[in-house]
């Protein structure tokens, strides 16, 4: 038994390696156990063996990895046991703390030009809605009225749950008459302060809209209600033999209407583009109460303006998204996912460079995490380990792939990846061998956001810099900051998207003073942007002036009064409120 599982390993080792031509194995290698001791290939099988031995792992196949380095034209190879991936049951996982909201939250003072809801206004939701879909129950309130990270809180009195297009028609229609101010709401997992109202805005949410309508599966394309839920989507779809063209660690509470509205990016961006593209039509509804009907499903319409564009990526502030037509790609037979350690942020660059020649058309992510990133993850998740044991490295990039040929495209992975090595671009590396290591990889990368929600306060910035300045702001911020604050980057690095954070025990003034408008101010000199994708929201809506002229702005400010006169929808978002709100 030992003998052929060892040999399997060994062929598996082999399969490995067979794109590196001077790498197949041979005296010129070594493996090296746990405790550092090289050993030559010889004693390769009984190594592969003994890590199998410990047990735990049904498949043997899961339970290796290996680092190659080279020695001059020596590779060395290390392999290491399996059962060190265990989480190290010393890793705090610290609960959710309570914070202070005050020095993070933005003070833009109420408009004078909202009316306060009444006993007549609810009788009059309750009328349209029913008696249990106008809420001011207050758990539920207080749900609504708090972000996903805690940040934010706005102090409405009043959620409504509509059912229909119609219902979400009559409520704008009454609230534009009362100049009522009204906040659309999804899965509420916005990161920039966009879903909750700032001060007593009515909060609209769309999550009982959630029907899929139709699906043609000869041309791809969905017809879905704005509520449904992105991984519901997404499981449907995976039925149908296709895939939304839009991932994200958000994917179990966030709505097609919120990514839209946010024109989310994520984890496939780099695949299948914005939902610019893949967004065919849309059902909005205006802020008078106006059903504007685009929702087609054609590829090609060039009848006029392309209106639904104007409402992707405009975070509810023109109109609420009540049904969505999206371009879905086929489900392909092969996915490959390699998690990989770096030594430097130039060998992520050159890796990405590289890997875009070499797998063409089957790349579909790359992402990179730096050190603390990782660290986030290990001390603040529970039931994640490190695929590298306790070996840690400065970066960390995870590439998937995805084709219609399982042998042709696992050789292509594995030919760029031995040859990465041998440049030295990649100092270890794990190749995930089945499903559950491939969620294991993913959860560390999709799991950082919720990781530093626990360790405490965080500011957040979501920026699009050339790739060669990416990470030089993260190195600029750890400088200015110190041993006040740890400083994190990571984010879709084939889309130059740097999620930079910055954690720290609780808010503090003094911590966010040098942290803005350095940022800003830092980004636009580099001909970045300060929101590549979360959206402006309440957190930046008077520093759009950053990444956007003047006369850009006045134009966006002249759309939304033409769409949205009393600017009852979103008040106090995306655009500075004296361009938008009526003295
Ligand atoms: P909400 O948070 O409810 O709302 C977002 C904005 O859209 C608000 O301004 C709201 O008013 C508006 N809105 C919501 N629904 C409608 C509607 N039907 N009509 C009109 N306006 C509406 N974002 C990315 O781009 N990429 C990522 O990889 C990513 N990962 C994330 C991971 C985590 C763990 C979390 C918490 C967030 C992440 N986000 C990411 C941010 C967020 O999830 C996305 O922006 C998402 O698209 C928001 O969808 P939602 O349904 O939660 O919308
Ligand atoms: C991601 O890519 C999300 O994981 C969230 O966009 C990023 O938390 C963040 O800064
Ligand atoms: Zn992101």
């Amino acid at each position: 038994m030992r003998g052929r599982g060892g040999i399997a390993a060994s062929r598996k080792l082999q399969r490995w390696w067979r794109g590196c031509p001077s790498t197949a194995i041979s005296d010129d290698f070594f493996v090296s156990g746990r405790d550092g001791r090289r050993m030559s290939a010889a004693p390769l099988a009984s190594a592969l063996n003994n890590v199998v031995a410990g047990g735990e792992f049904s498949n043997r196949s899961q339970m290796f990895h290996l680092v190659a380095r080279y020695k001059g034209t020596n590779p060395l190879m290390k392999l290491r046991d399996y059962q060190s991936f265990r989480h190290d049951s010393s890793q705090r996982t610290l609960g959710l703390k309570l914070r202070s909201f005050g020095s993070a939250s933005i003070k833009v003072p109420r408009s004078t030009t909202f009316s306060k809801i009444n006993t007549e206004d609810i009788c009059h939701f309750r009328a349209i809605l029913g008696e249990k879909n106008a809420i001011q129950d207050e758990d539920r309130l207080s749900a609504a009225n708090s972000d996903w990270m805690k940040k934010y809180r706005g102090s409405s009195q009043l959620l409504l749950t509509p059912g229909s297009t119609e219902e979400v028609s009559q409520i704008l229609q009454y609230c534009d008459s009362r100049q009522i101010a009204v906040v659309p709401q999804g899965g509420n997992t916005s990161l920039v302060g966009g879903s909750v109202p700032v001060h007593d805005e009515v909060v609209i949410n769309i999550s009982r809209m959630n029907k899929i309508i139709s699906f043609d599966p000869v041309s791809g394309i969905l017809v879905c209600d704005s509520g449904c839920i992105l991984e519901n989507i997404g499981v449907f779809l995976a039925n149908e033999g296709f895939i939304m063209p839009l991932d994200l660690g958000a994917k179990g509470s966030c709505q097609i209407g919120g990514n839209v509205s946010t024109n989310a990016g994520g984890l496939r961006f780099l695949r299948y583009g914005s939902l610019h593209g893949n967004i065919l039509g849309l059902e909005v509804v205006l802020a008078n109460g106006s059903v504007i009907d685009m929702l087609s499903t054609l590829r090609k319409d060039n009848t006029g303006y392309d209106l639904k564009q104007l409402f992707i990526g405009s975070e509810g502030t023109l109109g609420i998204i009540t049904k969505v037509s999206v371009l879905t790609p086929p489900l392909l037979a092969s996915t490959n996912l390699v998690f990989l350690g770096c030594r430097d942020y130039l060998s992520c660059q050159k890796l990405l460079m590289e890997g875009r020649k070499a797998l063409g058309e089957i790349i579909s992510a790359f992402e990179f995490m730096d050190c603390a990133s990782m660290e986030m993850v290990l001390n603040h998740l529970e039931g994640v380990r490190n695929p590298f044991s306790s070996s840690m490295y400065d970066f960390y990039v995870l590439i998937e792939t995805t084709g219609s040929d399982e042998s042709s495209d696992k050789l292509k992975l594995e030919t760029f990846l031995g040859k990465s090595m041998e440049k030295g671009l990649i100092d270890d590396g794990v190749i995930a061998q089945d499903m559950s290591q491939t969620l294991s990889f993913w959860r560390l990368r999709e799991g950082i956001t919720e990781a530093l929600v626990k360790a405490g306060a965080v500011y957040k910035y979501d920026l699009s810099i050339p790739i060669q300045k990416l990470y030089d702001i993260v190195e600029a911020m750890r400088t200015r900051l110190g041993h006040s604050a740890k400083v994190l980057g990571y984010g879709h690095l084939g889309d130059s998207n740097l999620h930079l954070n910055i954690s720290t025990a609780a808010y503090d003034d003094e911590v966010l003073s040098k942290i803005e408008p350095f940022v800003y101010e830092w980004t636009a000199a580099n001909r970045g942007s300060i929101s590549a994708e979360h959206g402006l929201g309440v957190m930046k809506a008077d520093k759009i002036y950053y990444s956007k002229t003047p006369e850009a702005v006045n134009l966006m400010a002249a759309v939304k009064r033409l769409l949205d006169p009393k600017g009852i929808l979103n008040p106090y978002k995306v655009l500075p409120s004296s361009l938008v709100l009526p003295n």
